[in-house]
């Protein structure tokens, strides 16, 4: 069953071949390409890109990945994964909790609520997706593992095997990749922990068998196969940061008014588009800006990007 994040997000039956006409007519200033019939969607999703939210396929979704654990091509997950071993599965959770311990995955999913959200990706390098991705709220285990007073942030780390991953033998980024949140942006309901995609397992270049989603922020801080949760007081380190902070700071909210040190945000190319890829408007936040820009009032977003 279909659940939408309070729906400005409409399942529309615009195709991305019918925005792509569209935007050709405008360009080229001619009409009457296609039947008028189709024209009436095309131009609303035009106008409105947030009407795209058609998910993508199966196939794209798991065959063009980020997961440097494997490799660095697009390709490199979806041909190398297969190697990582997501059963038995345990996270750790530490710091500053009522009740820390090492959880097998069996014991967190007979507790929590498997839920679907079709969430767009918003990847740093300008791809996007749409994923209808199946999992559960962050904050229904945060809750079920009693948050302490203390705590301001939660860190998160991917499993760290060097016989199963074959990417770990470049020093690429300082493994295991490691991320984080503010505490508020945790227990956000748009933050899921993912076990599922299309309503089957999740794969593993996707991050089996349990990864983060948080839709309004860089697709880097969606970290993949978690094994450990930690709630600190500190803001905690992150691969990307220490690799570059200048480049992916901590909050790596999605906004197209702050581009990256070498590329502008402004838009993004919708994986999906074929030989003519779709280029859309980025939208802050990645189009959740009524749900989470309280999160950030009074922050100068450039400072903290
Ligand atoms: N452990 C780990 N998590 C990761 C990555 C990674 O390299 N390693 N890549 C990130 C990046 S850059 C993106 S865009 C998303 C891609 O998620 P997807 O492959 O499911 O689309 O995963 C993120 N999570
Ligand atoms: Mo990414």
């Amino acid at each position: 069953m279909a659940y939408r994040w309070k729906n400005d997000l409409t399942w529309d039956d615009v195709t991305p071949e019918a925005q792509f006409i569209n935007r050709r007519q405008i360009m080229a200033g001619a009409g009457g390409l296609l039947g008028a019939g189709l024209i009436g969607g095309a131009a609303r999703a035009q106008d409105d890109p947030r009407l795209a939210l058609e998910p993508n396929s199966w196939e794209e979704i798991t065959t063009y990945n980020n997961y440097y654990e494997f490799g660095t091509g697009k390709s490199d997950p979806a041909n190398n994964a297969h190697t990582l071993t997501t059963s038995p599965w345990a996270i750790e959770v530490d710091g500053l909790v009522d009740n820390p311990g090492t959880y097998s995955l069996e014991d967190i999913l007979s507790e929590v609520e498997i839920e679907e959200r079709i969430y767009r990706l918003r990847c740093v390098e300008q791809w996007s997706m749409v994923i209808p991705w199946n999992g559960f709220e962050l904050a229904d285990l945060l809750n079920r593992v009693g948050v302490q007073d203390g705590a301001r942030y939660v860190a998160f780390e991917t499993a760290m095997r060097p016989e199963e991953m074959p990417g770990l033998r470049v020093p690429v980024l300082d493994w295991p990749y490691k991320e984080g949140l503010r505490l508020d942006e945790a227990m956000h309901p748009l933050t899921i922990m993912a076990t599922g995609i299309y309503g089957r397992d999740i794969p593993n270049q996707n991050g089996a068998p349990i990864r983060l989603v948080v839709p309004w922020k860089y697709g880097y801080k969606s970290i993949k196969s978690i094994v450990r949760i930690s709630l600190v007081e500190d803001q905690p380190t992150t691969s990307w940061s220490e690799y570059s902070d200048r480049e992916y700071g901590f909050y790596s909210n999605v906004n197209p008014n702050v581009d990256h040190p070498r590329w502008s945000q402004a838009d993004e190319r919708r994986i999906g588009g074929g030989l003519f890829a779709n280029r859309l408007p980025t939208l802050m936040f990645n189009g959740y800006e009524d749900d989470v820009a309280s999160l950030y009032e009074g922050m100068d977003l450039e400072v903290y990007h």
